[in-house]
């Protein structure tokens, strides 16, 4: 037996996001989003399953934050619904959206629980969509104004702040490949709105130090990692394409102001072209205070100009085990991602925002839900994030996704992701096995292996 112990100080947290939790879809004012407009779209979502509902953390909150507290947590991630503060997004602030997050972030204080919010968690207002979306550079500006309102609103009491989850899913999975709101598939349309976003990402750092807002600001990517299968030369390169395409896209612009030009290159052969208009680099490079990275999976593959894949990249089985909803599990891929951090973008500070597993299990003849699999899906990570802390790589905290069960996108209520059970019929609630193993890994800060 080994105990591996974290830094004093080390922050273990829940994360979740408002449109896969809060319901509550018309109530005090809330405007509607592409997410409601996607979801109530034949065909884009499974079973037809929408948001109006999903988990009715708007109502419920205050129970669901006595759970964090007495799971031990000390930050929980969350967002902020866009078409609550601005109904139509550009247009008046609605007071009552403003309020509902207040009381949410006082109740967590109350438990001594420290709020990581997220400004953009894919629930544009549709009243933009219906102007292009993120498409049209006028959406850039609308949400600079929503960001300053909520800085102004929250300031003081919120410490914490990010401005984009997962940028990648934002442009290309929601543009290109089409699989999220507002389901575009035109690769041009993906690297445009990649841009759109960093640019606005850019200019609200920009303004939060103008404003002078106590706390730290970052940004929260999603990671993955692609192996070449072989060293030759083409495997590297289609594997550095592939998962460049998620990574050093968004990453380095964000970290050196500068875009990857082999994949620039790259998606100009393919026909997009990056259109960057002055100063916009200057904007995305904008010192950040931390890094927020998320991580699920990764593979392995190989150079093959015949895969259809926009890469030229074909993903080899290697036999690896799989979540439920099928995603390799690749525990290393975290450290390897950790250190390509450290090695090519330097000593900032990192918190993993999110990290998790699908897994369906539900209660058992005995009551509970013995998530057997999401246990070990854990505890083989943190191990991973231990490993590149040992490395020199400043992780400073770790969200688990997700606090609860939630509505998966596009998967809608079919895949499982939360540490804690719910019953969508009844809205009960009920830990999981891996939420006591949660608990006790928060408590002691250690783990023996
Ligand atoms: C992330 N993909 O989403 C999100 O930040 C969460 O809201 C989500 O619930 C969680 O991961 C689990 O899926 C992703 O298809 C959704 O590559 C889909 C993809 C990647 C990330």
């Amino acid at each position: 037996m080994t105990i591996v112990k974290f830094p004093d100080h080390f922050i273990w947290g829940a994360a979740t996001a408002a449109f896969q939790v809060e319901g509550a879809y018309k109530e005090d004012g809330r405007g509607m989003s592409i997410w409601d407009t996607f979801s109530r779209t034949p065909g884009k979502v499974f079973e037809g399953d929408n948001g109006d509902v999903a988990c009715d953390m708007y109502h419920l909150y205050p129970e669901d934050i006595k759970r964090m507290a007495d799971m031990g947590i000390r930050s929980y991630r969350f967002s902020v619904a866009w078409p609550r503060i601005i109904p139509d997004g550009s247009g008046a602030v609605n007071e009552k959206g403003l309020a509902f997050y207040h009381n949410l972030v006082d109740e967590l204080h109350k438990h001594g629980i420290e709020p990581m919010l997220t400004l953009y968690h894919w629930d544009l207002p549709q009243a933009l969509q219906d102007r292009g979306g993120w498409l049209n550079r006028e959406t850039i500006d609308h949400f600079v104004r929503y960001a300053e309102t909520v800085f102004n609103s929250l300031r003081g009491k919120v410490r914490f702040w990010a401005t984009f989850n997962e940028p990648w899913c934002i442009s290309f999975l929601s543009h290109y490949i089409g699989a999220h709101a507002p389901g575009m598939t035109e690769l041009q349309a993906g690297v445009d709105v990649a841009h759109h976003v960093l640019v606005a990402h850019g200019r609200t750092v920009q303004l939060f130090r103008k404003l002078g807002i106590e706390g730290q600001i970052g940004i929260a990517p999603n990671t993955e990692w692609q192996e070449p299968y072989s060293d030759k030369e083409e495997d590297i390169e289609a594997a550095y394409r592939r998962s460049g395409y998620l990574n050093e896209w968004f990453l380095r612009p964000v970290m050196t102001g500068k875009y990857p030009e082999k994949l620039v290159e790259w998606f100009r052969g393919k026909g997009a072209e990056l259109k960057i208009e002055e100063g916009d680099m200057e904007l995305i490079g904008s010192k950040i205070d931390f890094l927020g990275i998320n991580y699920y999976t990764g593979g392995v593959g190989r150079y093959n100009p015949d895969s259809g894949d926009l890469f030229d990249y074909e993903e080899v089985p290697m036999g690896w085990d799989k979540t439920d909803i099928g995603w390799n599990i690749y525990p290393q891929g975290l450290y390897n991602v950790l250190t390509y951090i450290k090695r090519e973008f330097g000593d900032i500070a990192i918190y993993i925002t999110e990290n998790g597993a699908c897994y369906n299990d539900g209660p058992s003849a005995d009551g509970k839900v013995h998530d057997t699999g999401r246990v070990e899906y854990l505890r083989k990570h943190v191990l991973q994030v231990h490993r590149a802390i040992e490395s020199g790589v400043n992780v400073k905290g770790y969200y688990c996704w997700s606090l609860m069960d939630n509505f998966e996108w596009a998967y809608g209520y079919s895949m499982r992701f939360g540490l804690i059970y719910v019953d969508y019929e009844t809205q009960e609630r009920i830990p999981k096995d891996s939420y006591r193993w949660y608990r006790k890994l928060a408590q002691l800060n250690w783990l023996e292996v």
